[in-house]
């Protein structure tokens, strides 16, 4: 079935250079990009993006840390997109991802740990009316 996934390089993979690393493994996994944005975002969003968290200690630094720089946000669709994207993503723990994965590659903290990719069909529709309203 044809999903839409909200993606976003975290202030962390922008900062080590990894946007474009991230956009190729994307593109060349056979997904459609329809939307890309890199802009700091505003703390309103974040704590929106972010509301299931807003009870657990770590929302403050999670807020923080997603608005301390740069985010490269994407709009990805195709079949399969939102487990296309979970599986290139890795475990949330990085130090739980395998090599190959963008996770078991590029990162150790999960605090930092480089992208995001909706879990679900509704979240990726919840997160793209948040970031990309203009595809709603
Ligand atoms: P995101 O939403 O960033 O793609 O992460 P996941 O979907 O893989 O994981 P999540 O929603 O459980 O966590 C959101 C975000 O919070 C950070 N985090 C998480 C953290 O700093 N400490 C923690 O203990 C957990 C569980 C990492 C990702």
């Amino acid at each position: 079935m044809t999903e839409r996934s909200f993606v976003m390089v975290k202030p962390d993979g922008v900062y080590a250079g990894l946007s474009g690393e991230i956009l190729s493994r994307i593109e060349r996994r056979g997904l459609n990009v329809i939307a890309v944005r890199k802009i700091i975002m505003d703390r309103a969003v974040a704590e929106e993006h972010y509301g299931e968290h807003r009870e657990r200690p770590f929302f403050g630094e999670l807020v923080d840390f997603i608005t301390s720089g740069p985010v490269f946000m994407l709009a990805v669709e195709g079949e399969g997109a939102i487990v296309a994207l979970r599986t290139m993503m890795g475990p949330t723990n990085p130090l739980e991802a395998p090599p190959g994965t963008i996770r078991g590659d590029f990162a150790l903290e999960v605090g930092q740990n480089v992208i995001h990719g909706s879990d679900s069909p509704e979240s990726g529709a919840r997160e793209l009316a948040l970031h990309f309203p203009e595809l709603s």
